[in-house]
């Protein structure tokens, strides 16, 4: 492999694609107006302990009523593109019917980002499932993928000219799993099998919203996001964590990619939850659909991680949360305030896939910084998956949530999250080197958001908004970022 970009100065391909990340309900707010519904998050949300503090979305950055301020904010940062999500409790409400005024808001934001040269990256599912729909069975049930095509297709009849790029799902591994078999996201349901039908559902709706939206947007990119770990076995020589390793890298990252890119689910998988009923879900015919041809795989990487067949024995809580990052005792299960480490594998495979600490440094949502593990990722992805079938890849989310620091003067010098984004970008462009074909790379966030279970709280901004006044600073890892994206490089370091 080439030598890593360690910290002299790192150019780009003429052409790479510089942006940032948000997601509707993490941002826009009016979680009332011009006819939307709750969607899954807004139930989840009145939960008592479901969500730190107790926040919800229903204000969140009130992108909804800045989105002008907000895309010259894009601007001024640079930005090529702007990746957000479109809510589907907002367009179509009670999941069946369109809400005109709901469709409008996303016509009147693609035409401000087209105004200011910013190209539009669009995800139909970021989360937010109407709940009329999880009130008919949500995602595991088969319905719920024919009600997302429907969707698609609204949104490629009213789009589908404007918007050069499209991905149906982003993460859908959170979805199923964070959301129908560890709880801790909305629909807060805890069931193995419901997990494993949710994923399969939510892969048929991939399927069926790219087959529509090759017929509306016949000129547009199409392709889905995923969410990825890179797992290491803690001691490789041990037989048993390296099975671990197999089964956290195959529910996590196989279980989405090989149906997608290759048409089957993978074997081993299939095997290991024989007894949950994945296999009885799947109808002859799915996986030709699942599989239908993308041109872009968005790739979400936050951190990989070190995995054991057995607990941790000299953890206290023997729960493999890294030391100094435990919350307090039984407080995980609908209280969000501890780290979200634990939950990167609730995997419904049989036995425990044990996280261990490498003693690497963690952000503040307790996770590993392991820029390399990028690199190993993308190229990997490329030699398996996507080369083969000419797929291109973009990182479509990458970043870190920090405790910034405010001054007097409002700024916030946020110098570990510049450091963090520069050793991803070094490790972007190692895997580059090595042969990936990736042409773009989204900082996840725009602004600080709403972060889920996690609420306000986890701050993942390259601008800060305070949540009083929704003034928008840009931090110092912005400013950085605005002149990466000016340059098409990143500078040297020091
Ligand atoms: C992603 N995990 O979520 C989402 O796409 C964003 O909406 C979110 O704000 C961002 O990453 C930061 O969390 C994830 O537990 C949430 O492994 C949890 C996990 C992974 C991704």
């Amino acid at each position: 492999r080439a030598t890593p970009n360690s910290s002299g100065r790192v150019e780009f391909p003429a052409g790479f694609l510089w942006g940032a990340a948000t997601a509707a309900y993490q941002v826009e707010g009016a979680g009332a107006e011009d006819g939307r519904l709750d969607s899954i998050w807004d139930v989840f949300c009145r939960i008592p302990g479901a969500v730190h503090h107790g926040d919800d979305g229903m204000v969140a950055c009130d992108h909804y009523h800045r989105y002008r301020e907000d895309v010259e904010l894009m601007k001024s940062l640079h930005l090529d593109t702007y990746r957000f999500s479109t809510s589907w409790a907002r367009v179509v409400p009670d999941g069946r019917t369109v809400n005109p005024r709901g469709l409008d808001f996303y016509s009147r934001l693609v035409d401000e980002l087209l105004e200011a040269d910013i190209m539009p990256w669009l995800t139909l599912y970021h989360w937010d499932l109407p709940q009329a729909l999880e009130e008919q069975g949500g995602w595991p049930a088969r319905d719920t993928a024919y009600r997302f095509a429907d969707y698609a297709a609204v949104m490629g009849d009213a789009l589908g000219d404007r918007v050069p790029v499209w991905t149906t799902l982003n993460e859908p591994w959170c979805s199923a799993f964070l959301g129908y078999t560890a709880g801790v996201h909305a629909p807060g349901k805890k069931s193995p099998e419901l997990g494993l039908a949710a994923a399969h559902h939510l892969m048929l709706g991939h399927g069926l919203a790219v087959e529509t939206l090759r017929e509306r947007a016949p000129q547009a990119s199409l392709g889905i996001t995923l969410n990825f770990t890179v797992s290491d076995p803690v001691d490789p020589d041990n037989p048993a964590d390296v099975d671990a390793a197999r089964r956290d890298d195959g529910m996590f990252n196989r279980i989405f990619l090989d149906p997608v890119l290759r048409g089957a689910y993978p074997q081993d998988i299939l095997v290991d939850v024989a007894h949950l009923g994945l296999a009885e879900l799947i109808e002859p015919g799915d996986l030709e659909i699942i599989s239908t041809p993308i041109d872009v795989l968005g790739v979400n990487y936050y951190n990989g991680g070190a995995v054991a067949a057995t607990p941790d024995p000299e953890s206290a809580t023997a729960s493999g949360v890294p030391d100094g990052t435990a919350g307090p005792d039984g407080a995980r299960e609908h209280d969000a305030t501890g780290p979200v480490w634990e939950t990167r594998s609730p995997n419904p495979v049989p036995d425990g896939v044990h996280p261990r600490s490498r003693g690497l440094p963690i952000t503040d949502m307790g996770w590993e910084v392991q820029p390399e593990g990028l690199t190993r990722l993308l190229v990997r992805i490329q030699e398996d998956y996507t080369g083969p079938r000419g797929t291109a890849l973009f990182v479509t989310e990458n970043g870190a949530a920090y405790p910034d620091v405010v001054e007097q003067d409002g700024t916030v010098d946020d110098q570990d999250r510049l450091a963090f984004l520069d050793a991803h970008l070094r490790a972007l462009k190692d895997a580059i080197d090595a042969g990936a074909d990736v042409r773009g790379y989204f900082a996840w966030s725009l602004m600080d958001n709403f972060e889920w279970a996690l609420g306000y709280a986890k701050r993942f901004g390259l601008t800060r908004v305070d949540y009083e006044t929704q003034e928008r600073t840009v931090k110092s890892s912005g400013r950085w970022y605005a002149d990466v994206a000016r340059d098409n490089a990143v500078p040297a370091r020091g």
